[in-house]
């Protein structure tokens, strides 16, 4: 990183007491400037345990919005308000309580993927890493599963004594890998052990030999005896893992590209960390109605705080 973009970056975070968190799938830059780089709920965990003040979020917009909600009282900051998630818009608060009268004995376990107004109206959260574990505890027999249908499909195939109803909510991302983009990889690097995202479409997680959350590939690919990988989840992630595993060859998807994701550049970032702008605000009502499911989930999970 430009040595004056480095004394910058110090500078500010000195002068604000500001912690820099950033998702798995942020640009190389913004992954190096970062204080901690992790998924959405590692990076609200480690917002919980800092004494920072500010805490600037590279992500998208559910995911700083989740760090607030966990931390009312530090100033979160997101660097660009339009970087948000398409799939979490696939849901609004109206949505839901049509959902939740049709099937009024249903549970809602809201993927963390949810915008606040849509986690105020869940009874548990979920990621990625714990949809299976999160699914599994929930006492209703019928759950309703907003808004990722691929993610849902895997955790009924791994859940089958429950009924969960989906919402035909996607992640364009991952839902446009497709089973020739893997097979097509596999036949150039047939030692490749091949990791997919639970958000990819079926077809592609049944030709996957595992199946993981951003973190259980991180943690997956240091202790895996293989040495080649192939990544089926956004290419960010690949800068990471090839960081952390300088012996090891990962294989991106160079399609799997998410445009909100990359919308946080290193200007965007020393701008918001000379304005403290744009904050991040939820109404406190909506505050108080999101952090339930959050906290259960956090309190049910081994990554309690
Ligand atoms: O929870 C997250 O950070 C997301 C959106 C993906 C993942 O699997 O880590
Ligand atoms: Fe949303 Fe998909 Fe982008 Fe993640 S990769 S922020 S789920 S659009």
């Amino acid at each position: 990183m430009d040595i004056t973009i480095q004394t910058r970056l110090a500078t500010l975070k000195k002068k604000h007491n500001i912690l820099i968190l950033a998702h798995n799938y942020q640009r190389p830059e913004i992954q190096d400037a970062a204080d901690f780089v992790g998924d959405s709920l590692d990076l609200a965990i480690k917002a919980t345990k800092s004494n920072a003040d500010v805490i600037v979020f590279c992500g998208v917009s559910f995911m700083a919005e989740a760090a607030k909600i966990l931390n009312p009282d530090k100033t979160v900051v997101l660097p660009d308000p339009t970087a948000t998630c398409p799939m979490a818009n696939m849901v609004s608060p109206t949505d839901l309580r049509t959902l939740k009268n049709k099937h009024p004995k249903a549970a809602v376990l809201a993927y963390i993927n949810t915008n606040a107004e849509v986690k105020a109206l869940a009874d548990l959260c979920c990621t990625s890493a714990n949809g299976v574990e999160m699914a599994r505890s929930i006492k209703e027999q019928e759950i309703i599963f907003i808004p990722d249908k691929n993610l849902g499909h895997y955790i009924q195939q791994q859940v089958p004594e429950k009924t969960l109803i989906l919402w035909p909510g996607y992640c364009h991302t991952h839902q446009d890998i497709l089973p020739e983009d893997i097979t097509k990889l596999k036949a150039a690097h047939p030692k490749a052990e091949v990791l997919v995202h639970p958000e990819c479409r079926p077809e592609v997680i049944a030709l996957a030999d595992h199946a993981f959350s951003t973190n259980g590939m991180v943690s997956h690919a240091k202790t895996s005896q293989a040495t080649e990988f192939i990544i089926g989840t956004e290419q960010g992630l690949c800068y990471r893992l090839q960081k952390e595993n300088p012996g090891k060859c990962f294989y991106e998807l160079s399609k799997a590209y998410c445009p909100n994701m990359k919308k946080i550049t290193i200007e965007k970032l020393l701008n918001s960390m000379e304005t403290l702008e744009p904050e991040v605000h939820v109404p406190d009502p909506i505050m108080h109605k999101a952090k339930i499911p959050l906290q259960r989930m956090m309190d049910l999970g081994r990554k309690t705080p």
